[in-house]
């Protein structure tokens, strides 16, 4: 066995998940041994790692190891941790769907804020806190209701739904042990990414499926709720390579990281619908606020009101400049390459599966 000074091995909570899929990507191209969280589930839920076994039934003689737990269970975290003894741990388990948080707060604060402190405690419980490094995953949701703008490190916090609330516990407990127990410890605070592997109900990859699905004859309308809300959006491939580079300085620091572009989910329609030249599906009315609605000549899509939020996030930009100069970290992908690459592997899908 290799010395700890030399050993590389990541354990990655919410493995499964689009992020956790580049970064494993991203961690066994640089030799790591890689170590995931997956819950049980009644259907298979790893397609979007499967590529990465050389062999999906004996996955488990590769770097590549997956086990079974669930951040609502301390004694699981505790004997994986304890099992595979991680030198670098990155939570990105999550219940990461904003609306949805809205229904499931109490179970959303369980995973996302308690969750992230059963994981902090865990690695302490098994004498970790001063080899293991520990990435969050926190969330320009914090910011919320414009306060500034572009929002940086030292931007006020005034999260909007019960998710960002229990991000915000996390965000606060992980700079608790890293000043009371000197873990090495790191908030990202990641402004949105997104990808063809994006969950099906985030807004751009529901705006690329849908797109792809009337562009080849499978639909005809997209139902959307608030377009006029504003994001900084970025590539997911980008931004896991900006949570190792955290993990890899002298000191544990939070960083901001986002493309400092802003564009409406509306602009981001039309950029869908451009890349596929179709005429675009007029329909319904258009918002300018949650709530209140206004006639407008250049609605593309049906507002349904079900999509709308109780409290929303109207406006987010962010300012990588600290992430620039101290990580030497850029996002690579365009605001035109990300649609075109989101809207171009979801008309291949379709074509493949058109149930899909
Ligand atoms: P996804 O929703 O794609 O992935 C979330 C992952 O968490 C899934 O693997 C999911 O597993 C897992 N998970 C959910 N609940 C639990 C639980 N109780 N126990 C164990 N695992 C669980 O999110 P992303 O990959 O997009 O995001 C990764 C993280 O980064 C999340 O924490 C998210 O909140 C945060 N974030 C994301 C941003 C983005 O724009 N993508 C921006 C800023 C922060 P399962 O498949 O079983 O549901
Ligand atoms: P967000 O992403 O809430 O920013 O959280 P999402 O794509 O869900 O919404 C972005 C904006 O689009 C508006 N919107 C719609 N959203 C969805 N999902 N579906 C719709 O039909 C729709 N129509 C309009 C929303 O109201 C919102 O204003 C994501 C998640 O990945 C979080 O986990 C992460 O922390 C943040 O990004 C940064």
């Amino acid at each position: 066995m290799s010395s700890d000074a030399e050993r590389k091995v990541a354990l990655i909570t919410g493995i499964n998940g689009q992020d956790g899929s580049y970064l494993s990507e991203f961690l066994l191209e640089k030799g790591y041994e890689v170590h995931g969280i997956i819950r049980r589930a009644s259907s298979f839920n790893t397609s979007r790692i499967e590529h990465l076994y050389s062999d999906p039934y004996a996955h488990t003689g590769g770097r590549l190891h997956l086990h079974y737990g669930d951040m609502t269970d301390s004694s699981c975290l505790v004997k994986i941790i304890n099992k595979t003894k991680p030198t670098e741990i990155y939570n990105l388990a999550a219940q990461s769907h904003v609306k949805v948080s809205f229904d499931l707060s109490e179970y959303t604060a369980d995973v996302d804020a308690v969750g992230t402190l059963r994981l902090l405690d865990a690695i302490r419980t098994c004498g970790l806190e001063n080899t293991a490094k520990f990435y969050q995953a926190s969330t320009s949701e914090l910011y919320g209701k414009v306060v500034e703008t572009p929002q940086n490190e030292n931007t006020p916090f005034y999260p909007r739904s019960p998710y960002a609330c229990a991000k915000l516990y996390a965000y606060w407990i992980v700079i608790n042990y890293r000043e009371a127990y000197s873990l090495f410890a790191c908030n990202g605070i990641l402004f949105n990414h997104e990808s063809p592997r994006r969950g099906e109900t985030f807004v751009t990859r529901k705006i690329t499926r849908g797109v792809a699905k009337i562009h080849l004859g499978l639909s005809d309308i997209l139902e959307l709720g608030h377009i006029d809300s504003k994001r900084d959006w970025g590539h997911a491939k980008d931004y896991v390579e900006a949570m190792w580079l955290m993990l890899q300085k002298e000191k544990p620091e939070d960083y901001v990281i986002a493309t400092g572009e802003t564009h409406s989910v509306r602009e981001f329609v039309e950029a869908a619908f451009r890349y596929v030249g179709k005429e675009i599906v007029w329909e319904g009315k258009g918002v300018d606020e949650v709530g209140k609605e206004k006639d407008s000549g250049t609605i593309r899509v049906k507002i349904n009101p079900k999509y709308f939020r109780p409290t929303d996030v109207g406006f987010l930009l962010g300012d990588a400049t600290k992430a620039k100069s101290k990580l030497n970290w850029a996002p690579r992908v365009s605001f035109p390459e990300l649609v075109k690459d989101m809207m171009q592997a979801d008309i291949d899908l379709m074509k493949r599966n058109p149930m899909a």
